[in-house]
């Protein structure tokens, strides 16, 4: 698999992009095998967290331009051009963070968006301009940033194609943390094994949950986060995480 390199750190698998002739540029081979990569990662117990990065100078410059250019309409709309495999990276149960250094603009913002959370270098920039390109966003741009950062700065950055740089998109809520580019990816590592240090029972539940803030009304949300944490009083974990609390001690997770 020559589009990504995949670099096992105990139970964190790191996933790079690696087209770095076209920064990254997401072509179909890219998006099917990095689809196919993560429902098998998705099944295996070894792994626990999942972080997908870039290089330094680009996470990801988008779709491919060079291989979308010449398709008709028919062509697109018949392929349902990188519809699936996006519907595939949306719906992977363990938590992936994607760690951003340089450009990271159209459907490698949208990928970025599809990961749980963005840690950014702070060389990072984001953006939508498929505008410039005569296309709008199609791997849920145009839905993800409005939510994600709201309508006005949303919708200058889709009319207009223009970047924002690490700070803007911190300030806006697009990223979690700004993190200097020679710790980018040690950091994602770190966070990525915190994470997988938890009950994945809990941590299933929590991403579940929040996922929800996004997809459903308040009330359905808030009803499917009752249940979910209804639903954590049934786990091994529950009870040991609390019991370990009140001995003081550090929690031992069975994941049951
Ligand atoms: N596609 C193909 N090749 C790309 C590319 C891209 N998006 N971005 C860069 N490259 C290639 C360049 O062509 C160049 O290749 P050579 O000429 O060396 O062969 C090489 O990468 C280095 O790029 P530059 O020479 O341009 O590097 P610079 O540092 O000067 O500029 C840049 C960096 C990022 C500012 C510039 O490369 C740039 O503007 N790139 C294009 C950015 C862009 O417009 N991105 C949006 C693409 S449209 C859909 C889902 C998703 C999408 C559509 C539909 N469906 C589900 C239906 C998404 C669409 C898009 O993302």
């Amino acid at each position: 698999m020559h589009t990504l390199i995949l670099e096992p750190h105990g139970p964190v698998l790191l996933i790079r992009l690696n087209r770095p002739e076209a920064l990254n540029a997401l072509n179909q081979q890219l998006m099917q095998d990095l689809a196919h990569t993560l429902i098998v990662a998705d099944a295996d117990d070894a792994i626990r967290c999942i972080v997908l990065t870039g290089s330094d100078k680009a996470f990801a410059a988008g779709a491919d331009v060079k291989e979308m250019q010449n398709l008709t309409y028919a062509e697109v709309a018949s392929a349902d051009l990188y519809g699936p495999p996006a519907s595939i990276i949306a719906r992977i149960r363990k938590p992936i963070i994607a760690a951003v250094s340089g450009y990271c603009l159209g459907g490698g913002c949208e990928l970025a968006m599809l990961c749980d959370f963005i840690l950014a270098s702070d060389t990072a920039r984001f953006g939508q301009p498929e505008v410039n390109l005569g296309i709008i966003a199609g791997m849920g741009g145009s839905q993800r940033l409005t939510k994600l950062i709201g309508k006005s700065k949303s919708m200058e950055m889709h009319l207009t194609g223009r970047m924002m740089d690490a700070t803007e998109a911190e300030r806006a809520g697009l990223v979690s943390r700004i993190i200097p580019m020679a710790d980018l990816v040690t950091e994602a590592l770190k966070t990525a094994a915190t994470i997988a240090a938890k009950s994945q029972l809990a941590i299933k539940a929590a991403k579940e949950s929040v996922n929800r803030a996004l997809e459903t009304p308040l009330s359905e949300g808030l009803l499917f986060e009752r249940r979910a944490f209804h639903a954590c009083f049934a786990t091994e974990d529950q009870k040991e995480g609390m019991q370990a609390f009140l001995e003081k001690r550090p929690a031992r997770f069975s994941d049951k």
